[in-house]
């Protein structure tokens, strides 16, 4: 390509050195090259225009998934400016879409608050494409720029015609290079989506349009003017609300901007979810703890004055006051310190104060200028507090019962030998028959099996002390030894990895819902520790000659029947859940340690999880059913 050019400079190599950087070690910048890292080249782009939008300019975006995987991403702002770029030499567009580091210097001195890469997004994406085309309307004109093989100019930035004077803004399409995205080049219409939506609420008045032309064509438009007021609303409209209108606040301090929603269901637990710049801050921080603290704060003084709670009363806790309470929480920083080990938790100490600040005055006076609403937010918390005291007693007369618990629990656990928690699994498996076959193919040493039978609770409904009383969670407690509640305590877990064995289908993965949901809930720190895995058993098992492979899916059968001579009429066995398989398929595809393929879950799964169950067990019937027709029917035994 290069020898098309006119000259080739220090600049030029300097261009391709970076973007041979990005090429070579793809998960330095995008994070993985599997199907996340495929739609972080999305995210990346889109930021740009959510960006542009956000300085003030732009309120259109779509978002287009072409035939062939071909995304383009389209904005009505400013149009990327079209000039030379002093230092490099070259257009400002072939700069952003080719140096690294491109980015900041071309905002207009706005800073860049979506998530992502800092504006070297765009020269990362095209790096990592086997083409991209960039087109620019502004100042009547419509400029051209296309890049090929990993990043390469085909021809300096061009004007290509002209357009209506008042006709602005920014449009990029790309091919992801399938020799980077060795996974998978095709996009996830529900990944994309979901977060196209998210973005739509944490950024009121853009409208974000989706469509998706590669089969029959698909279409969703996402426009929020109540931005995270109607995120609170979509999250508790399977529930019933205890107060009619989403509570709001907020405020600025120092150029960092803070929002806050919030509305109390009658459920029991908590849903609060905080951004920072747009990315969702799994692992809290700052922001929240401000929030968090304020509301306690503000409650419990509430409270007080009130003389609800008395003054030899104990205090409100966190958790009281965040029973059935669903929340958004978004900060915009200018110079965000993300920490953790996700790196999704807010570290910037200065935003506490400026949350607890915002969150405090603006919920103080809406208590004050709102008594009804007051009554139910304060009864709700100390309906909880009583709930919390009583089962603690309840749980300190029952404390004799749990060596009963440990003789039930050795009853259905088939233990490791090992004490050593580093090296030990343990099996979580659906039904007695898998049970069976799992203790068989067991490595006695390190692996622990523990069947599940009966029905599992359904957490949605149920407090602390319910959850306690069901026998399958007693169980699992039991065996993980860590306890539950105030009295959970990490350090006496007994496995380093939990493994969630369920069938290749539809009702396995419902039950992996339920357990995470589980999990989630009452058990977080496991999940945030990253202890839980989900095991992946295979869906067949073709025998040809004296040959034996396991595939997990269709694709990959159809996969291996190709590399098989066409003569060949290999016998397909078909599990249809895990108690089909004999101990020895078990051992050698699921769970010996060398074949085995283990998903570690993330607080992310985790929580996608916990929001597919409560939108299925809302007091709303309407979406279960519809589930239970599309998918199955499990979620009809559920003890409810
Ligand atoms: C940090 C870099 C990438 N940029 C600008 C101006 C507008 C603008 C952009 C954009 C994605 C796909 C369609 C600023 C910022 C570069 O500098 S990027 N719009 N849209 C975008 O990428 N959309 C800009 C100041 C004055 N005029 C224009």
């Amino acid at each position: 390509m290069e020898e098309e050019r006119k000259h080739y400079d220090d600049s030029d190599i300097q261009v391709l050195e970076g973007l041979e950087a990005v090429r070579k070690r793809p998960g330095m910048y995008i994070g993985t090259t599997s199907e996340k890292g495929l739609h972080h080249l999305v995210w990346e782009i889109v930021d740009n225009a959510i960006d542009e939008a956000l300085a003030g300019y732009c309120d259109d975006i779509e978002v287009v998934v072409g035939k062939g995987n071909i995304i383009t991403v389209k904005d009505d702002g400013r149009g990327m400016p079209t000039g030379i770029n002093q230092k490099t030499g070259l257009s400002t567009i072939e700069t952003i879409f080719t140096v690294l580091h491109a980015g900041g210097k071309f905002g207009g001195g706005g800073y860049k608050v979506s998530g992502g890469l800092h504006g070297v997004g765009a020269s990362v994406v095209n790096a990592l494409s086997t083409w991209l085309e960039v087109t620019v309307y502004r100042d009547g004109k419509i400029y051209y720029q296309k890049f090929q093989n990993g990043g390469h100019p085909v021809e300096p930035l061009k004007e290509i015609g002209t357009c209506e004077e008042n006709r602005t803004g920014t449009t990029v399409s790309f091919k992801a290079d399938p020799d980077i995205f060795t996974e998978t080049t095709i996009y996830n219409y529900d990944t994309l989506a979901k977060r196209l939506q998210e973005l739509a609420f944490l950024n009121k008045g853009i409208r974000i349009v989706l469509i998706d032309e590669r089969e029959e064509e698909k279409k969703q438009e996402f426009l929020y003017n109540g931005g995270i007021i109607e995120y609170v609303s979509m999250l508790n409209k399977n529930k019933t609300p205890l107060h009619k209108d989403v509570i709001y606040f907020e405020g600025e301090e120092d150029g960092i901007q803070l929002e806050v929603a919030m509305q109390y269901n009658d459920t029991y637990n908590p849903n609060v979810y905080s951004f920072t710049n747009n990315i969702n801050t799994y692992e809290g921080g700052t922001h929240e703890d401000g929030v968090k603290r304020a509301l306690t704060r503000i409650i419990n003084n509430y409270a007080k004055n009130a003389k609800i709670l008395k003054d030899n009363d104990e205090p409100l806790t966190g958790e009281d006051v965040r029973e059935g309470l669903t929340m958004i929480i978004s900060c915009k920083h200018p110079n965000p310190q993300f920490e953790g080990q996700t790196k999704t938790k807010l570290g910037n100490a200065e935003v506490r104060k400026i949350a607890d600040d915002v969150f405090s005055e603006g919920f103080e006076r809406f208590l004050m200028e709102n008594p009804e609403e007051a009554k139910i937010i304060i009864d709700k918390a100390t309906t909880a507090a009583r709930a919390r005291l009583a089962a603690k007693k309840a749980r300190e007369l029952t404390r004799r019962k749990s060596a009963l618990d440990t003789i039930n629990t050795l009853g259905k656990l088939a233990d490791c030998t090992s004490k050593d928690a580093s090296i030990s699994e343990i099996f979580i498996v659906e039904g007695d028959s898998a049970g069976g076959s799992a203790k068989s193919a067991r490595i006695p040493a390190t692996q622990a099996i523990l069947p599940l039978r009966g029905k599992i609770l359904n957490v949605e409904k149920a407090r602390l002390d319910r959850a306690l009383s069901n026998e399958e969670i007693r169980t699992m407690i039991t065996a993980f030894g860590t306890g539950i509640g105030d009295e959970f305590d990490i350090e006496k877990l007994r496995y380093h990895k939990i493994i969630i064995m369920t069938d290749a289908d539809v009702d396995g993965d419902h039950i992996r819902i339920l357990l995470l949901t589980l999990f989630y809930r009452f058990f977080r720190p496991i999940i945030e520790g990253g202890y839980v895995y989900a095991a992946q058993p295979p869906l067949f098992r073709v025998t040809y000659g004296k040959n034996i492979k396991y595939v997990q899916n269709e694709e990959e059968l159809a996969e291996y029947r190709a590399t098989l001579p066409a003569s060949a009429k290999p016998t397909v066995n078909r599990f249809k859940g895990l108690g089909e398989m004999d101990a020895e398929d078990l051992r050698d595809t699921t769970m010996h340690i060398e074949n085995r393929v283990l998903r570690r879950i993330t607080v992310e799964d985790a929580m996608m999880a916990d929001q597919i169950f409560t939108d299925l067990m809302g007091e709303d019937v309407t979406p279960r059913k519809k589930y239970i027709e599309e998918h199955g029917s499990e979620f009809e035994d559920l003890d409810v």
